[in-house]
């Protein structure tokens, strides 16, 4: 086939498909518009592997969104739709989901439980009114679901949690229970036990309601049914223990129990509801599984019965906290874009959550973050890669709007004359660089090109020229993070491309003095000559070379030696010759040049002759000042449990690194540390490695220091094999 038409196949089949398909449910229902109140906005969330794409596909099967459950494993869920998540069976970009469910919308946001992808994880914890954060029943609390438990705690949202895989292999309740309790370190209200469990596991038994429900026929309920009798007296246990922590939640409640030593079903669901609302934090608990789809109706039904709608969230402040608006259709439009996706068929696509008021289809919005108008098109709902047609979505709600032009993840849309900004979206940093070159000669221009636009997708990727080094650097959250999208561009856009480490960016200085050092350029052998020639003294400003301590150039000419119109030239050739120092090319900082005498001819003399003086001079003056060199040294802030401090600490000696101290911050050790730059370009892998997942750090860059002699051996021996070649 040739490769216009492979194109062409490969565009329809990546072209977001209407709702006409026919091997989805009838997405044609989600065209209405749903009051505030009967939405909810939820985001499932998790370590990675626990179950989130699969009970979104379960949620949307008993949803009737789609008539039958698409699998993870083999590449047919409605979330994980991209090539690259089909490939690697895992989430990488956040989608949305929906599914009708009690004549509520549920819209449901999955993230991906790869570190390496947290940026998104960032933008869905930032848009949802609550998490059902999922855990696997096999291994209990992971490391990644205490770092979205951070963040969770940060937005204060409303969260429960789903013990899933209940039918697998090792699958243990209790010991899952035990660990949320003791990682989250939560009260938590168990609504759902599992009766059996591996193979056994056959439905749930409603500590709420005091039923069982047992898996779903396809996705019809089958009839209620009583508890079995061997679980009673487990399930009275469990009853006491959530009646206890609801009942503590509020006032009235706790009074009412104290009085009947009872609360009813209806004042249980209340109560959590309150507590959800008023940020009370209670964490209810319920199971099942996703693959088996058992207990994912009874998490749709505590979803609608219990989490806050938009309209409960209440107000919603700007930025700045000055400006407000109410959560209703009536209000003057404001929506947070979460989410940009560059396709090359379909186009941009741009994912937005309407706060207030409608964002309709075909109209002028105003992009605050930007100051200025943007043009929306087509808006359409979405459920993973299908797009539902819509005139317009209404406050509460999440769409997609295609082909915008400037809008980037983290603008705000408001109306025109009633503007105003929401509250960003916090990134994480990035923690790894890689140089990037194209494969094939001849693909630097369009390997920036898709490079810039895969940032403009991606915040938390970044790329940037470093000049010294001359290598275009892409950093990013991990080697999954950057290896993703480089397969991206190649995929997408036909780019492939090499990595390398990147070159650290040392500097040279001198660590002495050397006065009176003659430059001189003397070539009069007939016809017209060049001559000039300068004295200079040479010392060093300031020890640790910082950013913007260059170099300084004092005139101390007098009498005029060298005349004054030629002395610009001697510093233009001094600062040419700083770029590239004596030892291994890098520049040259943190000096000051004197010049205090020399000669001049009044024919032969020109600026070139004198630039060329000024910069030998430079360079006989450095060899006699005892030049060194010098590398950036970062300022590193590693969190980790405290299990794993010693063999941080022990590997960050190995690393030339210097702890400059420890705090303690909540169940978390946080180790200030400076370390050599050269030494970190791959830290984020060892960590993970050192840590099981459970670190994470920050670095910024501190000072220059002198780099050891042995060392600054192999960076000038380096520098000698590359100007050979
Ligand atoms: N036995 C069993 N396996 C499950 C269940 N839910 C999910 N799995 C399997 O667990 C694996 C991971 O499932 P996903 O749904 O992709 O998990 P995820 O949390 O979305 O993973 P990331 O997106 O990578 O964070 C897949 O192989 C699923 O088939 C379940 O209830 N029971
Ligand atoms: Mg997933």
């Amino acid at each position: 086939m040739s490769a216009f038409f492979l194109n062409l196949v490969v565009a329809y089949a990546r072209m977001p498909r209407s709702v006409s398909q026919k091997d989805k449910g009838d997405l044609t229902k989600f065209m209405k518009e749903y009051q505030p109140k009967n939405i909810r906005n939820i985001g499932l969330v998790s370590h990675s592997n626990a179950g989130k794409t699969s009970l979104v596909e379960a949620i949307l099967f008993n949803g009737g969104t789609i008539e039958k459950m698409g699998s993870v494993d083999q590449g047919t869920s409605a979330s994980d739709h991209a090539d690259d998540e089909i490939e690697r069976k895992i989430t990488i970009n956040c989608s949305i989901c929906v599914a009708e469910w009690e004549d509520h919308k549920l819209n449901l946001i999955d993230s991906p439980g790869a570190d390496d992808f947290y940026g998104d994880l960032e933008s869905v914890l930032r848009v949802v009114d609550g998490v059902v954060v999922i855990v696997d029943a096999t291994t209990g609390v992971e490391g990644g679901t205490e770092k979205v438990w951070e963040i969770i705690e940060k937005y204060n949202l409303p969260a429960a949690v789903f013990i899933n895989k209940m039918d697998k292999e090792n699958a243990n309740f209790a010991d899952a229970l035990e660990s949320v309790k003791n990682t989250l370190e939560v009260s938590t209200a168990t609504t759902l036990l599992p009766i059996g469990q591996e193979a056994d596991f056959s439905g749930v038994v409603d500590v709420v309601q005091m039923k069982s429900s047992l898996r779903p026929n396809g996705n019809e309920p089958q009839p209620d049914s009583d508890i079995p009798a061997s679980m009673e007296d487990d399930v009275e246990e469990i009853r006491e223990e959530l009646v206890e922590v609801v009942a503590e939640s509020d006032d009235d409640l706790i009074e009412k129990y104290f009085e009947e030593g009872e609360l009813s079903s209806q004042e249980i669901l209340l109560g959590i509801q309150g507590a959800f609302r008023n940020k009370v934090r209670i964490v209810p608990v319920l199971c099942g599984s996703a693959l088996e789809n058992i207990g994912v109706q009874n998490l749709m039904d505590f979803v609608v019965e219990c989490f806050p709608s938009p309209e409960d969230v209440g107000i919603i402040e700007s930025e700045d906290g000055e400006v407000t608006r109410d959560p209703d259709i009536s209000s003057p439009m404001s929506a947070l874009v979460f989410k940009t996706l560059a396709d090359p068929f379909a186009g941009r696509l741009t994912l937005f959550r309407v706060y207030s008021g409608v964002l309709s289809g075909d109209s002028q919005v105003f992009n605050s973050a930007k100051g200025q108008n943007e043009k929306i098109g087509k808006v359409s709902f979405m459920n993973g890669k299908d797009l539902i047609d819509t005139p317009q979505v209404a406050a509460g709600d999440f769409g997609v709007a295609i082909k915008l032009v400037n809008a980037q993840t983290g603008d705000t849309f408001c109306d025109a004359d009633n503007i105003i900004q929401l509250p960003e979206i916090n990134f994480p940093k990035p923690v790894i660089s890689f140089a990037i070159l194209p494969a094939r000669e001849g693909d630097d221009e369009k390997l920036s090109t898709v490079l810039q636009r895969m940032s403009e997708e991606d915040p938390t990727f970044r790329i940037e020229r470093n000049e010294i080094t001359r290598q275009l650097l892409v950093s990013g959250l991990g080697e999954v993070h950057l290896n993703a999208i480089r397969g991206r561009m190649k995929d997408k856009f036909g780019v492939e491309t090499a990595v390398e480490d990147p070159k650290v960016a040392y500097r040279e200085t001198i660590r002495g003095r050397a006065n009176g050092v003659r430059g001189r350029l003397k070539k009069q052998s007939g016809g017209r000559g060049q001559f000039g020639e300068v004295w200079i003294n040479l010392e060093p400003t300031q020890l640790e070379g910082s950013e913007d301590d260059e170099f300084e150039f004092v005139n101390k000419v007098v009498g005029g030696s060298v005349p004054t119109n030629y002395i610009p030239a001697v510093e233009k050739g001094i600062r040419e010759a700083r770029t590239s120092g004596v030892l291994a090319g890098y520049p040259f900082v943190g000096f000051r040049v004197t010049l205090y005498d020399g000669k001049h001819h009044p024919v032969d003399s020109s600026d070139l002759a004198f630039q060329i003086a000024g910069s030998q001079a430079l360079r006989e003056a450095t060899l006699d000042a005892k030049p060194v060199i010098l590398e950036p040294i970062m300022d590193v802030e590693i969190s980790v449990p405290d299990q794993f401090m010693g063999d941080v600490i022990g590997d960050l000696n190995s690393r030339r690194g210097r702890v400059m101290g420890v705090d303690q911050v909540g169940k978390r050790q946080v180790i200030g540390a400076t370390v050599p730059l050269s030494e970190m370009f791959r830290y984020s892998i060892d960590l993970k490695s050192i840590t099981s997942a459970r670190g994470s750090f920050t670095m910024d860059f501190s000072r220059y220091e002198q780099l050891p002699d042995e060392l600054a051996q192999k960076v000038i021996a380096d520098s000698k094999t590359d100007e050979a070649e």
